[in-house]
């Protein structure tokens, strides 16, 4: 078999729900040895929730736990304690992502990790970073909402929305993969482990520095590539609500295509870039734009973006969403399909790259996961099936810490595993 990018990379993963999760997935598709540390008889709370099949790991579960191994073991049972110990000495990197003091509560601070193995990289996610909030529980939207993505998305006018990308969990997942194989450099020349934060506040506005960057804009003038420019509607203090603007200086907008009347996904996304005005003109029927004074430049079009999108609407309306790309992709005119879940589930294309898989599982099936959208050319991940709760228990207590079959059956007897 080939060898994996972090093969030799052992991860003692004490993750739950899906940011720290999201994060481990990434590490075990490079090949890192992933343990799942989860709690004797319960596991990690998402295998119960939104299940599909009475009784099977949830496909929330199934999702984010992929190539991982796991062992039941509770750190605060004196036994456990020990178990766990070895565990951290043996080693390289430990990610969490409870609530803010629960591995102190447990007993393990990073003071005392940093004593156990001075070589452990020690990662966590919390909701915030430090200050007034940092002891608060977080979950996804609240991340999206104090992050300043909520803010920003939207109708304007209407209420902040949160986006179905989680932006927040599998955003901050993400970025904690990344410091971790950052860590991990740096421990080649510095011999030392050390601790990686990443707050889900801090992720989200990472992902939406654009709007911050329209904040400061604001101090000097009117958003000029925002609709609402161009329908005279005053700006704000803050950063408004965009709508489907495009975040970029190239106007864009969601345009109806064939069939929208009875297809909640019959639209595209069409991208007036200024290269290719001449072509837009053409092939929606409006040669005589292209020397209409009022359209010359991309700055004159800007207030007249309402009449341009519905010009444009009347053309892609005749044509579904696929015939439009069809025929702007050779023109070099960006448009994109707006693809409904169920027509990515089916995409060959997705389903060839691998970031489409199916999967089997024991208890449920075959069931479609996404795979890893990172693509290594010597390090191709194969997805495999997440485990089931402590399938790997005895494995891993017999490698790692060298326990007999005896001791193993004790351990089980006092509630340690
Ligand atoms: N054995 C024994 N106990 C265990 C255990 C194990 N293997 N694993 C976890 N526990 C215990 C913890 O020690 C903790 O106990 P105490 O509260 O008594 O210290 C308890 O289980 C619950 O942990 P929690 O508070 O993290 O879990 P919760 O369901 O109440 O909160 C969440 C969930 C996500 C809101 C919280 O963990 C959090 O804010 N995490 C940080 C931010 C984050 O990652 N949010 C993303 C959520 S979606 O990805």
């Amino acid at each position: 078999m080939e060898a994996k990018a972090l093969e030799g990379v052992k991860i003692l993963d004490m993750t739950h729900v899906q940011s720290g999760p999201t994060c481990t997935q990434l590490l075990a598709w490079f090949g890192a040895d992933v343990i799942k540390v989860e709690r004797p008889g319960v596991g990690d709370a998402t295998r119960g929730q939104l299940r599909d099949i009475p009784g099977e790991d949830s496909l929330y579960f199934t999702m984010l736990n992929s190539n991982k191994r796991s062992i039941t073991l509770n750190p605060k049972n004196p036994q456990g304690a020990k178990i766990f110990t070895k565990l951290i000495e043996e080693c390289d990197v430990m990610v969490e992502n409870f609530a803010p003091g629960a591995l102190d509560r447990m007993g393990f601070s990073w003071e005392k990790i940093q004593e156990i193995n001075p070589k452990m990289i020690y990662a966590s996610v919390k909701g915030f970073g430090p200050g007034a909030y940092e002891d608060c529980k977080v979950y996804e939207n609240v991340a999206q909402c104090a992050g300043g993505s909520a803010s920003t998305t939207g109708m304007l006018g209407e209420v902040p929305m949160v986006t179905g990308a989680q932006i927040g969990d599998s955003g901050t997942g993400l970025h904690l993969a990344l410091g971790i194989v950052t860590a991990l450099f740096q421990r080649t020349h510095s011999g030392k482990g050390q601790r990686v934060e990443t707050a889900m506040q801090d992720s989200v506005l990472n992902l939406c520095r654009v709007k911050l960057r329209d904040q400061q804009r604001l101090n000097h003038g009117p958003l000029k590539e925002y609709s609402q420019h161009g329908e005279g509607i005053p700006f704000g203090e803050a950063t408004p609500r965009a709508g489907n603007d495009s975040g970029g200086g190239q106007p864009g907008r969601i345009l109806k295509c064939k069939g929208w009347e009875t297809d909640p996904n019959a639209y595209t996304y069409f991208i007036t870039q200024a290269a290719v005005w001449e072509k837009v003109c053409q092939v929606i029927g409006k040669p005589e734009w292209f020397e209409d004074e009022r359209f010359k430049t991309p700055e004159l079009r800007l207030p007249h973006l309402n009449e341009i999108f519905s010009t444009i609407e009347s053309w892609t309306m005749t044509k579904t969403k696929f015939e439009v790309m069809d025929i702007c992709n050779p023109l070099d005119i960006p448009v994109g399909p707006i693809l409904s879940m169920k027509e990515i589930a089916e995409d060959e294309s997705l389903r060839n790259t691998g970031t489409v898989v199916e999967v089997d599982h024991p208890g449920r099936g075959k069931y479609l996961t996404v795979g890893n959208p990172i693509k290594l050319s010597d390090s191709p991940a194969d997805v495999k099936r997440s485990p089931l709760l402590g399938e790997h228990t005895d494995d891993i207590l017999k490698e790692y810490c060298k326990i007999s079959d005896d001791d193993i059956k004790s351990l089980r007897d006092s509630g340690a595993i």
